[in-house]
């Protein structure tokens, strides 16, 4: 499988857990979000949204993080990323699209430019914008959690691939983690896992801090 990806871009880091979990091998395809690399002609011909991440296995090419994730786990359904019952399942995506679908879209970089070059917004208040869209989900979640250790029991799955990368944010962005205690204790119980290490942006052969 080929993956495209950068290794601060959360969308790319979560399919990054998923293929890790899994103990899928791929080669990775850095694309330079800060140089614009995503709208050049030969991404936008694999992606016309100019986003990251996208998968290529073979003729397949798929796109969006979570059906990326969704795909893996149909096509290589051990270790599950979801638990079995539909109620259960059902939980687990909306944690997911939680991060997914409301907190990280508006943080995005096409988000943050636009703010920054056309409204005018200063460094500070993008900060402020990140942070106070990144407590209000989090502070939602904390309500939302049971962690043991995991928000689906025993092994980390769909929401913690989504999770790891958002907190990954918040802390750059200079969020206190320690009001988040039930986030904190499932970031912790990951990190100690290979998949999660090596999938750190910090691990990525693109990673220039
Ligand atoms: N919903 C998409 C989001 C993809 C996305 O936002 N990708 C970001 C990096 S995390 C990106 O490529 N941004 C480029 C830009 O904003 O120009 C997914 O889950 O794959």
């Amino acid at each position: 499988m080929d993956l495209y990806g950068y290794f601060r871009s959360s969308a790319s880091y979560r399919v990054r857990i998923g293929l890790n979990l899994k103990g899928l091998e791929y080669e990775y395809h850095p694309v330079n979000l800060l140089k614009g690399d995503q709208h050049g002609d030969d991404y936008r011909t694999l992606n016309p949204h100019g986003l990251l991440p996208t998968l290529n296995d073979g003729e397949t090419s798929l796109t969006q993080s979570l059906a990326i994730l969704e795909w893996l786990d149909e096509t290589h359904p051990q270790p599950a990323l979801l638990p079995k019952a539909p109620e259960a399942r059902a939980h687990i995506r909306a944690l997911a699209q939680s991060i997914a679908s409301d907190i990280q879209p508006i943080q995005n970089l096409r988000v943050l430019q636009y703010l920054q070059a056309e409204l005018k917004v200063s460094d500070e208040q993008k900060i402020q914008w990140i942070q106070h869209w990144i407590h209000l989900g989090f502070s939602a979640l904390e309500k939302q959690l049971r962690p043991s250790p995991f928000a689906a029991g025993d092994n980390p799955g769909l929401f913690e691939c989504c999770l790891l990368p958002q907190v990954y944010s918040a802390e750059r962005f200079g969020l206190d983690m320690a009001q988040y205690p039930k986030i904190q204790k499932i970031t912790d119980a990951c990190n100690e896992l290979p998949a999660f290490i090596k999938a750190h942006p910090s691990e990525q052969p693109d990673c220039i801090v």
